[in-house]
């Protein structure tokens, strides 16, 4: 292989700078540790040495980098706009990579809404997570002499700062940046140690997690602010209607421009 045109440290340092003041946080991880995990199908495909960054967007992101963007952007109608202002911030800050690093860098950058033709998502959020030391991922295989009897419990991830007051929202890989023995795989807090508490967290994801309780398994040192929690409750479809109530979206401002590609893009997570 070509030798590094960048070291972890150049990388990390500009990207982290753009995307920590706007509410981010990002986790550098190699893509072996990633891959280990996983079954083929669902590996990334670069060698184990890459270095991969996964993003995080934390409670401040909502006022710091989402109501500025709607208030100075104008957004595209039937685009997840969250998902819009997540990628605007995203090239933002790997084109600072690329002006303080190399201008050549190849950036894979897969975002957690998208999907592989095989209708496989692009890269499994929580597991990036867990790997890359950021967010516990907590699953049914680990708790013990299960209660569900068969029933299949999706898992989830609890930050050790915003328990789940935060989302996982893209996964980097910086195809030509070979990573060595200066990157030591950090284990994710285990914040949810007990076997009861494990029971209690995966019982308010699956059943209950439109009250927003399983968010709070931790103390979190911020929560969503009313203005946010108001927005991620409302249905996606309403979501437009509701930013305009506050303000935010002047009529002139949306721009029906539309890709049945971007279409498909909505969702609901926050
Ligand atoms: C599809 C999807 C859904 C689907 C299906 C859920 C599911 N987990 O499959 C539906 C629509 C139901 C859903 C709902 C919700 N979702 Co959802 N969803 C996703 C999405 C897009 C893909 C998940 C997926 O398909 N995984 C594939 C399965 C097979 O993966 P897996 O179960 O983890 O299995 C792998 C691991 O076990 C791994 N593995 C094996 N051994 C080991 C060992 C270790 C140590 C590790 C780390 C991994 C590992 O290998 C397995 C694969 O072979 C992710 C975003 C993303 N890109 O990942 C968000 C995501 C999981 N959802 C999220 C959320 C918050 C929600 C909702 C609360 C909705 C909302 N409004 O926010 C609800 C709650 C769930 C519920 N009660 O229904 C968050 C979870 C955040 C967190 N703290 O964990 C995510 C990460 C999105 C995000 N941007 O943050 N979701």
């Amino acid at each position: 292989m070509a030798a590094s045109p960048a070291s972890v440290e150049s990388v990390i340092r500009p990207l982290g700078s753009c995307l920590t003041k706007l509410g981010f946080e990002v986790y550098p991880l190699k893509v072996g540790w990633y891959n280990s995990v996983l079954p083929p199908s669902l590996h990334l495909p670069y060698p184990d040495d890459t270095l991969a960054v996964v993003v995080l967007s934390t409670p401040a992101m909502f006022e710091q980098a989402f109501l500025p963007f709607l208030e100075q952007r104008g957004i595209q109608k039937l685009c997840d706009p969250v998902d819009q202002c997540v990628r605007d911030c995203v090239s933002t800050a790997v084109s600072q990579v690329r002006v303080e690093c190399f201008s050549e860098l190849k950036v894979d950058v897969r975002y957690d809404y998208e999907l592989l033709p095989s209708r496989k998502p692009k890269f499994l959020a929580q597991t990036a997570a867990h790997v890359s030391g950021a967010a516990f991922y907590y699953q049914q295989s680990d708790v013990t002499d299960q209660p569900w009897a068969g029933k299949k419990m999706f898992g989830v991830c609890i930050h050790p700062s915003f328990g789940g007051w935060f989302a996982i929202r893209a996964l980097l890989v910086f195809e030509d940046v070979t990573v060595g023995s200066e990157l030591v795989q950090p284990a994710p807090p285990d914040c949810v140690p007990s076997r009861e508490d494990r029971i209690k967290l995966l019982e308010a994801f699956n059943f209950r997690w439109q009250d927003w309780s399983y968010r709070d398994t931790v103390p979190p040192a911020q929560t969503y602010s009313e203005r946010q929690k108001e927005y991620f409750s409302t249905a996606p479809a309403l979501r437009l209607a509701l930013l305009r109530t506050w303000g935010l979206l002047p009529e002139e401002e949306v721009q029906p421009d539309l890709s049945p590609d971007e279409q498909s893009q909505a969702n609901g997570h926050g």
